[in-house]
């Protein structure tokens, strides 16, 4: 398992001008213009998206408002469901699968919508005269100042372009300067994609409006006589023009800019959005009025308001893992190169590019990051752009929290607020069950019922899934305020659990029917007939919600009759298994396929972002996860990759996960290139096509290879590579209220870390080397068990079943592990003994 890699350790100190590189630390650039949509950079306000492609000719700027989907308010379920569910359920017991997914097919999946697409707002184009024969080519996208440039010089004079999605003035700035005078010369149009209900118009000489709605939407899967789900997002989309110099004129839903000297557009888009349930806004008042406010602002105000409200983000974490030769080539080169060669700083940059993609993408009281996050091209893109809650959307808010992004959380956080009410009737109408439920997938409406067919749809644990991270926001915070808001959605999502859980009838346990483990099913069944019961996977999730709520209602001292009630309900769930193959088994009989490469490993959710599966406390677990891993292999699509950098962070293998980064830093999308799944040149996921997710799942991978905190204690530099020889990272966050304010390490040992206690209470460190304080004092040896509640283990009456098992003795790095106890704002100081 072991990878050789020490040879690639070759250039990292010794050569010059690292301070030139340095300034390139957070910096996309290129020597191109994009040649697709793959090549454009992504800008966002977590509200309205671009994708620029920097063409000295033909600019194409795609845009995107967060709320502007297909179709309005609706409810998809399936009332046929309550019915059929105790024939499905026995249909399962008596293994009948075929019939189950027949009948599932027929009774559960929606009949009525699934789901809406989210889509593009359109195309700004500026056209521009004589610039083909352009030198000196140059664009960037700067994400320590949330900036893209563009320039190039034709006949002797030097172009700039500059281009910002304001947070704090919510509109789409644009400035185009020379550096001579009278030189600028543009068509302004802008379009949607056909069929589209689009109208332009020109306003007052120097403006452009582009209005219409989301698309009706009716997905082919429904039957014929399903009515499509009526577009009722309207949208306004408009652009004004300042020039400086030079003159402006209005012809045909085009505008004309001649000679001008600079030249500033400030584009406004909006929507009548209110909530899921409410499209009663004013598009065109609130399009006008972001506008109106952000051209009486100074161009240099609007620049530094935006810059400074984004670093208040950015700047809470950095990171440095060195610098190679490699750093000086334009990013497409060196994500082609990476595999091969050794460019630290470029896994460091696509670390802080998911950061920034997620406070691009994420604002609180926005909407939560699709599969696309917010930058989608298209009005029918894959898979709708939407929210696949079977783990795309969780995946990317792994990093929210430790990458110390939390107010990013927040949208998601909303929409699980929002799914607990939408959620109760779908629980009550198809199952007959209290509490709230979400299947594989929502939209802008949290819509909750079943889609796309019982293969991928029929699973009523997405809801369970993602109520998990109002939890775990509120380990990292501690925050009871916080907690007693978000009580409600954790009840409800237990309530459902605890109405639909039924005993299986050879062991009695307690499982979840109909279900399947996402997206796959067991050795020896038809082409897609997932539908089971008591996947290991749910039974993790139930085991994981259970739990916290009952933690949460202990802290917060409410529901004592549900508390014991979910206490008794804990014990008689399903335990995990090892199975023939030393696997963790996906099911509860022992059906995997060694030789599958199923993307999905959903049986080891419980190895993270779960910790059920420990080296310290189930070692059995732990090695048959790693067996699992290993027998699924490394590449596969995008997202499966990154979630397998996280999990082999979890096994604590360094050089495994960083094998994989490997795999997903690799240039696709390009003639010749490799197939399967890797980095666009713009540095965004490839699936492929294009998924967000994946990005999200690098950055919290690597967090997770730096600092781990479960399992007891906080892990320093768990998984480090045997590439990473020296770093340091600031600002990681830690569960518990802790920030690893710094840590450094050199030749792979930590040689000092400052960590902050926000709230107080025991420190326990783990590392691998010998740590004291600052002053020569002495660490107490961690002994008994952590008296931090945030790390007290939960205790796991999930025993193991492993009689086939032929496990190793697990041999892992000795580690030492010390105690500290903590007042609320104390920084404790570490160094290496
Ligand atoms: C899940 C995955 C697919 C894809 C889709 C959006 O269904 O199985 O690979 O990522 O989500």
């Amino acid at each position: 398992m072991k990878i050789v890699l020490s040879t690639f350790i070759v250039i990292c100190v010794g050569f010059g001008n690292v301070l030139a590189q340095n300034d390139n630390q957070h910096k996309l650039w290129y020597d191109a213009p994009a040649a697709d949509w793959n090549e454009a950079l992504p800008l966002g306000n977590g509200r309205l998206g671009a994708m620029v492609f920097g063409n000295p000719v033909n600019e194409n700027i795609q845009l995107n408002e967060l709320t502007l989907w297909g179709g309005g308010p609706h409810r998809n379920d399936n009332p046929n469901a309550k019915e059929a569910l105790s024939e499905v359920r026995n249909l399962l017991f008596d293994e009948k699968y075929d019939e189950a997914h027949r009948l599932a097919e027929k009774s559960f999946i929606s009949k009525v919508s699934h789901g809406m697409p989210y889509e593009t707002v359109g195309n700004l184009r500026l056209n521009f005269k004589n610039q083909e024969n352009y030198t000196d080519y140059y664009r960037e996208l700067d994400i320590e100042n949330a900036i893209n440039k563009t320039r190039y010089t034709v006949d002797g004079v030097e172009y700039h372009r500059e281009m910002f999605t304001s947070f704090t003035d919510q509109v789409i700035v644009i400035k185009l300067t020379a550096n001579k005078a009278g030189k600028i010369s543009f068509t302004a149009s802008m379009d949607r994609p056909e069929p589209a209900k689009v109208s332009t118009y020109t306003e007052n000489g120097n403006l452009l409006v582009m209005t219409g709605f989301g698309s009706d939407n009716k997905n082919k899967r429904l039957p014929k006589e399903t009515p499509a789900i009526k577009g009722e997002v309207e949208f306004d989309s408009r652009v004004k023009i300042v020039p400086s110099g030079g003159a402006l004129t209005a012809t045909n839903n085009t505008l004309e800019v001649k000679n001008a000297d600079s030249v500033i557009l400030y584009i406004s888009i909006a929507t009548n959005f209110v909530n899921y349930q409410d499209v009663s806004a004013d598009a065109h008042g609130r399009a006008a009025n972001y506008l109106a406010k952000a051209e009486q602002k100074k161009y240099e105000d609007l620049v530094t308001d935006h810059s400074s409200y984004y670093q208040q983000y950015f700047n809470r974490v950095s990171l440095d893992l060195g610098v190679s030769e490699s750093t000086k080539n334009p990013t497409d080169v060196r994500i082609k190169e990476f595999r091969d060669g050794f460019d630290p700083a470029l896994a460091a940059l696509y670390f802080q590019f998911g950061r920034y993609l997620l406070i691009s993408s994420s604002q609180p009281g926005g909407q939560a990051a699709n599969l696309q996050g917010l930058w989608c091209k298209d009005l029918t893109p894959p898979w709708k752009s939407a929210y696949t809650v079977n783990i795309n959307t969780q995946m990317n808010y792994w990093p929210a929290e430790v990458t110390n992004l939390t107010e990013m959380h927040d949208p998601l956080i909303q929409m699980v607020r929002e799914l607990s009410e939408a959620g109760q009737e779908t629980a009550k109408v198809m199952y007959g069950a209290e509490g709230w439920v979400t299947h594989h997938n929502t939209d802008l409406w949290r819509i909750a019922g079943p889609v796309d067919g019982a293969t991928w749809g029929m699973w009523p644990t997405g809801g369970t899934w993602l109520a998990q991270h109002v939890w775990d926001k509120f380990m990292y915070s501690g925050d009871l305020g916080y907690l007693k808001s978000v009580y409600p959605a954790m009840k409800g999502a237990s309530e459902f659990c605890l109405s639909v859980l039924i005993p299986e009838p050879k062991n009695d346990w307690l499982i979840i029917s109909p279900t399947i483990s996402p997206e796959h099913g067991p050795k020896g069944r038809n082409k897609g007939i997932n539908i089971a019961a008591g996947t290991t996977m749910d039974n993790q999730l139930v085991f994981d919600m259970l739990t916290k709520t009952i933690a949460a209602a202990k802290l917060l001292n409410v529901d004592a009759g549900l508390v014991a009630k979910m206490e008794t309900t804990l014990t008689k769930l399903p335990p995990m298994k090892v199975g023939q193959y030393n696997q963790i088994q996906e099911w509860m009989e022992d059906l995997d396929d060694p030789e599958d490469k199923h993307r999905h490993v959903s049986h080891l959710y419980g190895l993270y972002p779960s910790n059920l599966m420990s080296p310290y406390r189930n070692p059995e677990l732990f090695q048959g996860a790693e067996n699992t891993l290993i027998q699924r292999g490394d590449p596969s699509t995008g997202w499966s990759m990154n979630w397998k950098i996280n999990l082999w962070a979890r096994l604590l293998d360094g050089n495994h996960a960083y094998k994989l980064m490997g795999e997903q830093i690799k240039l696709v999308g390009r003639p010749g290139s490799p197939k399967g799944g890797g980095t666009y040149a713009n540095m965004l996921d490839a699936h492929p096509p294009f998924q967000i997710d994946g990005n999200f799942g690098f950055t919290s991978g690597l967090a997770e290879m730096l600092v781990q905190s479960h399992d007891e204690a906080i892990h320093l530099i768990p998984a480090l590579p045997d590439v990473w020889k020296d770093g340091n990272v600031k600002g990681l966050r830690a569960r518990g209220g802790f920030v690893i304010e710094s840590l450094e390490w050199k030749n792979g040992e930590i040689v000092k870390a400052i960590i902050k206690s926000n709230l107080g209470g025991n420190l326990r460190v783990r590392a691998y080397n010998e740590l004291a304080f600052e002053n020569g004092k002495q660490l107490s040896k961690a002994t008994a068990i952590n008296s931090n509640k945030f790390y007290s283990i939960p205790d796991i009456k999930q025993p193991l079943v492993s009689k086939k098992a032929q496990l190793k003795e697990l041999t892992l790095k000795p580690s030492y592990l010390f105690d500290i106890p903590t007042k609320a704002g104390e920084e404790i100081i570490l160094v290496k003994k």
